[in-house]
């Protein structure tokens, strides 16, 4: 087993269920020997989360936050500074959209709903990352989730597509805010992965066939290699890597 991540602490954003692109990661970062903190939203998902994560990660920190709320980002900082004074890293597995603007047409979104998905899906990570670099004085990395709809017009994906674009020019920003203080901002674009947010999207088990012929590796990808290219730029291995979206996609996007 690989300690890659020994005497490290994360905090890890966005785990819903135990198909959460952000549980695979967690247990990747977990194996490699980092302590983790996680956070949820809400108190319904209190109890899912916190079963999950007591049996495989006993005496993980669990902190309350819905990124909406300034004050809840900034009590959920001020715990984990609390408990741990630093931290080494930040992963952060959010989005929301209305699931009625994730089908139609984009000339439909509402300005409340356009505004919900920029909150939620990308100023979070502006907000968050502002937070973690106070607890992180020697340096530390900050990891986000994409997907190719923020590059290119993807069927149905709209309103969050416009957020993804928001957010992976957030990373770049981001990246060149904070790589003097040695933190280094990086996203993962994954391909579809069947978890409980893809799930409420009409159609979705339909998209992942045609998205596994269409790719070079003629197949889908899974949350567990996602999580291998977190680990990744979790760690040192990536030292040399900053504001860069890693395509996780079985090549997909190199397709024309
Ligand atoms: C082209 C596609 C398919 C169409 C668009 C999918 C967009 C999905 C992302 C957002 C985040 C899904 C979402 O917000 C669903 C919610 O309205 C309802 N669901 C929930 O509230 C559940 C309970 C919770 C857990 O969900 C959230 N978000 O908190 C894209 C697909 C091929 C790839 C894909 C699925 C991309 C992606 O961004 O996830």
């Amino acid at each position: 087993m690989n300690q890659l991540l020994a005497g490290k602490k994360f905090l890890i954003m966005g785990v819903a269920n135990d198909r959460s692109i952000a549980w695979a990661i967690a247990k990747q970062l977990h194996e490699a020997g980092a302590t983790l903190a996680f956070s949820y939203q809400g108190d319904r998902l209190e109890s899912r989360v916190t079963k999950l994560v007591e049996t495989t990660m006993p005496g993980s920190t669990m902190v309350q936050v819905d990124v909406t709320r300034d004050e809840e980002v900034a009590s959920a900082f001020a715990l984990l500074k609390e408990q741990w004074g630093t931290m080494d890293g930040l992963v952060h597995s959010l989005a929301f959209a209305k699931t009625e603007e994730l089908e139609g047409n984009f000339v439909d979104t509402s300005r409340e709903g356009y505004l919900l998905a920029q909150d939620i899906s990308a100023y979070s990570l502006v907000s968050c990352s502002r937070y973690a670099k106070d607890m992180m004085p020697e340096g530390g990395t900050i990891i986000t989730m994409t997907y190719l709809g923020g590059e290119r017009v993807v069927a149905n994906y709209n309103v969050m597509g416009v957020a993804k674009a928001a957010l992976d020019q957030s990373v770049r920003y981001l990246a060149a805010d904070l790589g003097q203080h040695n933190i280094r901002v990086n996203a993962i674009s994954a391909g579809p992965i069947n978890t409980l947010a893809a799930r409420g999207v009409r159609n979705f088990t339909s998209i992942l066939p045609q998205v596994a012929e269409k790719s070079p590796l003629k197949r889908n990808i899974t949350q567990e290699e996602v999580a291998k290219t977190a680990l990744f730029l979790a760690s040192d291995l990536s030292s040399g890597i900053t504001g860069e979206i890693i395509h996780v996609d079985a090549g997909y996007h190199i397709m024309g």
